[in-house]
């Protein structure tokens, strides 16, 4: 599969390969053949060479339990995920890849590592992974009467993959992430203007956003919290861990966030705290989540890691 800069799959490279496997050749790959169109390549087992280990993030990131479900939904016992931040996980990923070497992370877009490398997910036939999800924003039950004018921004705020995609690079690229937010609210005025048409502005009221440091939660978090600031609020932004950024904005103690996944990736975290919690719906659409490796590696799916 063949991903444009921001790591949004382009569809006619794997409807080419499906076209390409016709009736014929699966009569002859009832064998043993899979099911994902690499019948013709060999697909080279990695696992000595990995240690047996995916790369993975923080524990309690959504896609940590979505890899341990992997690894059980296709039976690769000797696997292992190792959880450890997402950045190390992006310098493993970047190591490899200067000493062309093999790896398998977690991995997700929006994200600038598509942008910086070239890169694929592997295919997820049992879709242990989900669909596409969408990135909501979820506030505390009273700011809708405590606060009119930020519940109305955060219900109004919805943006595209590419527009992250800006913040992001520009982030990785080494820019400060409040500057590269602020920069983009300046280049991208008539979309925020979308969001803040008709909103009164506030004096100074003391408003919190909690997220957790994933690259794309620091982008959209920097860039709604600069929106917000530049309205009147006094915005703060807590970087937390993924299931205490819920119990905050359901407890009250945080205002908002914009980083559920859903609906796979963070349903367990939203159930747990449902009834406190106000869905304001999708900020942005077309996110995923999966098993990612550089696109030099000769495997095509995780049924290639049993
Ligand atoms: N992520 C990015 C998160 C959601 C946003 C895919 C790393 C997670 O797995 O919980």
């Amino acid at each position: 599969m063949k991903f444009n800069k921001y790591g949004v799959a382009v569809a006619g490279m794997s409807v080419a390969l499906l076209a390409a496997c016709g009736a014929d050749e699966e009569e002859e790959n009832t064998a043993g053949g899979d099911e994902n169109g690499s019948d013709e390549e060999t697909s080279v087992d990695y696992g000595e060479e990995l240690d047996y280990t995916i790369t993975g993030i923080e524990p309690g990131a959504g896609i940590m339990t979505a890899v341990e479900n992997a690894i059980e939904e296709y039976g690769l016992d000797e696997w292992d995920v190792t959880a450890s931040s997402s950045a190390a996980m992006t310098q493993e990923l970047d190591t490899a890849i200067e000493n062309d070497e093999p790896v398998i992370v977690t991995g997700w877009t929006p994200h600038w590592k598509f942008a910086a490398y070239d890169l694929k997910y592997l295919d997820d036939p049992e879709g242990v992974f989900g669909e596409a999800e969408d990135i909501h924003t979820m506030v505390r039950t009273d700011l809708e009467s405590d606060m009119p004018e930020a519940y109305e921004v955060l219900d109004n705020f919805y943006w595209t993959e590419e527009d992250m995609g800006e913040i992001m690079v520009a982030i990785n690229e080494g820019q400060d992430e409040a500057e590269a937010a602020a920069e983009w609210v300046e280049n991208n005025q008539d979309t925020v203007a979308e969001w803040t048409d008709g909103v009164d502005a506030v004096d100074g009221e003391e408003l919190e956003l909690v997220f957790v440091n994933w690259d794309s939660e620091i982008a959209s978090t920097n860039m709604i919290a600069t929106v917000l600031s530049d309205l009147g609020y006094d915005v703060t932004i807590t970087p937390t861990e993924a299931p205490y950024m819920f119990d905050a904005v359901a407890s009250g103690e945080a205002d908002a966030m914009v980083a559920a996944w859903l609906p796979l990736t963070h349903d367990h975290l939203v159930e747990d705290n449902e009834d406190d919690l106000v869905d304001l719906g999708a900020n942005l659409e077309g996110a995923r989540t999966g098993l990612v490796v550089p696109e030099y590696m000769d495997i095509d799916s995780i049924e290639d890691l049993q």
